[in-house]
């Protein structure tokens, strides 16, 4: 599946489209920054992840492709990353953040201090960037439809002020929006996450001049 992934987000982006890629399991995230890493060879670029979870283990549940390991694989590709939002984690990522020297922006820093948008965006250390975004990441007042919700997290503006910042003074290459899982009766989730793609969509074309 992560092979089919990274081929048709190969595939696209070679035909000149700019992708954002909707989901889904975190993991499939896997198979997209493949497909970026082989599009621009040596070239780096720096994976910003909005999250409420490290997702830096190994392996979990029996597989290395769990949403639990998903920037952990992302970090043995030897791309920069910038967590941001992060509100859970366990030892193993605690350590391996210590150890690698790994950049994280807590949701509780966040929280507190209205200047970590320009700290976490004079942080990244490449011009090129890909975003991933794991809806648990924002507040799940707004988003209480995803897999794995966590109180805490980004609010709408602080989120949305980041991702201009961001989409102006970075060339953003690509983007995912995962984790979404539907609540019945309730279209909150989806229309959040709708509306942020539709956000998405325009900082690009500003940033672009569409
Ligand atoms: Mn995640």
């Amino acid at each position: 599946m992560l092979k089919v992934t990274q081929e048709t987000v190969e595939k696209l982006v070679n035909d000149g489209k700019f992708v954002i890629a909707i989901g889904g399991e975190h993991s499939i995230t896997n198979g997209i920054v493949k497909a970026y890493k082989k599009i621009y060879l040596d070239e780096k670029f720096t994976v910003i992840q909005i999250d409420a979870h490290g997702d830096l283990r190994y392996e979990y549940e029996g597989s290395i492709y769990n949403h639990a390991c998903v920037m952990r694989r992302i970090i043995e590709m030897e791309l920069p990353t910038i967590q941001i939002g992060i509100r859970a984690i366990c030892k193993e990522e605690a350590n391996l953040i210590k150890e690698k020297n790994l950049t994280v922006f807590r949701a509780r820093e966040i929280a507190i201090q209205p200047d970590w948008i320009e700290r976490a965006i004079a942080s990244i250390p490449t011009q090129r960037v890909f975003l991933t975004i794991d809806l648990d990441g924002i507040d799940p007042t707004l988003i209480p439809g995803v897999g794995t919700p966590e109180p805490g997290g980004l609010n709408w503006y602080s989120l949305t002020t980041f991702l201009r910042k961001l989409f102006e003074l970075h060339e953003v290459i690509g983007c995912d929006i995962m984790e979404l899982a539907p609540i019945v009766d309730s279209v909150v989730s989806e229309f959040t996450a709708a509306k942020l793609i539709y956000k998405l969509i325009g900082y690009q074309a500003l940033a672009q001049g569409w």
